[in-house]
């Protein structure tokens, strides 16, 4: 019996070993363990991608857009060839023109990363963009899959009848908050405090420009920094002034039912005239550059570099840019504030619909399109789901993310509600391993141990008075999401840039002083009746 055992065992042996031999035959090593959506091409092929461009962008070892970490292990774990189709600036016109360009001769890359709702709508209508719905439940790892469970919203933003076109970058509203930044060492120069009231915010402004807050006896700062867009950008924006009057304004503007529960416009509000004015003193007063009017987002980061600014209306990421720029260069140190408010006013953060925010599509065209979830599974288990800490670093850390074409748009943020509990209990291993090297970052921060860009960048955010702290239990209450979602009126479609230049143009004009202050009454007749009133309406009808 012993012996027929034996003999049995060894035959079993025998067998699986020739299986094993047999699969190491037919399979690249370790492919057969790989779900599909991670399995390498038999034969290379060629994905193209449009390249968001930024100075935020760093390179190590020669990297390029064209030839980096990801680039290469994108070869090297799937047998895909990028491409760069195009690269373009996102900090400025260019990425929107060079899209525009691409949409009118109906040529997009296989894999392009935008924002834009009209862009959607329109390609969508076009038949250039794939519907990916089948693709993500046939190759979506169960971790990329389980994002759509965490943010339905933003899945629902990145399809039309239910079915998805795109990957949404899953942005959540208090993405787009708005703060107040200020420079430590100007506030302790001038032995000022950070303000609370919009009174204080002008004082500390006319501190900051005749204080003489970087102490080099020279009249050579500015109070508040602000940038050209004037309301229609991320940093540099007097929104924050808007908001303290009540009104919620965000970016491109906020619809919003009023008190009277009538569809309204945040721009239009009469309390936006009163913004205004404040806006246009601190202008007269000399607290604001006279070149702002030609300052964009690039002349305004030389600002920041250079020490002309200490103060600055921006969004919750204002350490990881531009602020970066002068801690690496000098120690500087610039922290978040929840805006300062305005008495008799309940403040209002004007917030995009969470349903929008960037989608990354895939041409109806491409020839491989698994190539885009194998791509996107690529990076999810590279960055959030490996447990060596290596590949975060190498993958992640330094901006490195972004040469990804696609990726889980999970910034820092997501995981501010588990790291708010984790880093006061001191309970790093409750997180999960891709949040774990936010915790080391702010702990090192804190401690002065590490004074690395990235942890910096998520100290801003994440210590206990940063910018998602204030997101999260400051502002509760006083956020205000958009109605206009995915589908948009069709005189949005066509007016909507030009009413949002008339918001810029007449809003320079008047904290200039090239236009009378009421001449925010007749903006307000001229934006209604240039298809103002109409998206109001086509929006009641849309969302009721
Ligand atoms: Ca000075």
């Amino acid at each position: 019996m012993e012996t027929r055992r034996d003999s049995r065992t060894l035959s079993l042996l025998l067998a699986v070993l020739m299986a094993l031999l047999t699969f190491a035959v037919a399979l690249p090593a370790g492919a057969e363990e790989l779900p599909i959506g991670l399995q390498p091409y038999d034969e290379p092929v060629t994905i193209t991608w449009a390249v968001q461009a930024s100075q935020v962008q760093k390179f190590f070892d020669g990297d390029t857009y064209d030839n980096n970490r990801w680039s290469r292990k994108i070869k090297e774990d799937l047998n895909i060839d990028l491409e760069v189709a195009f690269s373009a600036d996102i900090s400025t016109d260019a990425y929107r023109n060079k899209i525009n360009a691409v949409m009118a001769s109906g040529d997009l890359p296989d894999i392009v990363r935008w924002g834009d709702r009209t862009f959607f709508n329109q390609a969508h209508e076009a038949g250039y963009l794939y519907d990916l719905t089948d693709m993500f439940d046939q190759y979506a790892t169960d971790s990329v899959k389980s994002y759509s469970a965490r943010y339905p919203d933003s899945f629902k933003g990145a399809s039309f009848d239910d079915r998805l076109y795109g990957f949404p970058y899953m942005v959540d509203n208090f993405h787009q908050a708005v703060y107040l930044w200020i420079r430590d060492d100007w506030l302790e120069n001038t032995g000022m405090q950070p303000p609370t009231t919009i009174e204080e915010m002008v004082e500390l402004a006319r501190a900051f420009t005749f204080d003489d807050p970087d102490k080099n006896g020279a009249n050579d700062t500015y109070g508040l920094a602000l940038n050209n867009r004037v309301v229609n950008t991320d940093f540099g924006t007097i929104s924050g002034v808007i908001s303290a009057f009540g009104v919620p304004t965000y970016n491109q503007g906020c619809f919003y039912r009023g008190d009277d529960g009538k569809m309204t416009f945040g721009f239009i509000q009469p309390q936006v005239k009163d913004a205004l004015a404040v806006v246009r003193q601190m202008y007269a007063d000399g607290l604001i550059d006279p070149e702002f009017v030609v300052k964009d987002g690039g002349t305004l980061e030389a600002d920041v570099a250079s020490g002309k600014v200490g103060m600055m209306y921006h969004m919750n990421w204002g350490t990881w840019y531009p602020f970066n720029i002068i801690f690496e260069a000098d120690g500087v140190i610039t922290r978040p504030y929840p805006i300062p408010t305005q008495p008799g006013y309940d403040y209002k953060i004007g917030i995009e619909s969470n349903e929008t925010g960037d989608v990354f599509f895939l041409n109806a065209n491409c020839e491989h399109p698994e190539a885009f979830m194998k791509i996107l599974n690529l990076y999810d288990a590279t960055v959030n789901e490996s447990n060596d800490p290596a590949d975060f670093q190498a993958y992640w850390a330094d901006e490195q993310y972004r040469l990804c074409p696609v990726y889980v748009g999970i910034p820092t943020e997501l995981y501010a509600p588990e790291l708010h509990v984790a880093l006061p209990t001191n309970d790093r291993d409750s997180l999960v391993p891709g949040v774990r090297p936010y915790f080391d970052w702010v702990k090192g921060f804190e401690a002065g141990t590490d004074t690395n860009p990235n942890a910096y960048g998520t100290w801003g955010q994440m210590f206990e008075r940063g910018s998602m702290a204030i997101a999260l239990y400051d502002y509760e209450g006083h956020v205000v999401q958009s109605v206009m979602a995915n589908e948009r009126p069709e005189i949005w479609m066509t007016n909507g840039s030009i009413l949002q230049s008339l918001v810029e143009t007449t809003f320079t004009d008047i904290i200039t002083g090239a236009k009378d202050l009421d001449a925010f009454d007749q903006f307000v007749q001229e934006w209604l009746s240039n298809g103002g009133q109409q998206t109001l309406d086509e929006l009641e009808a849309i969302y009721p």
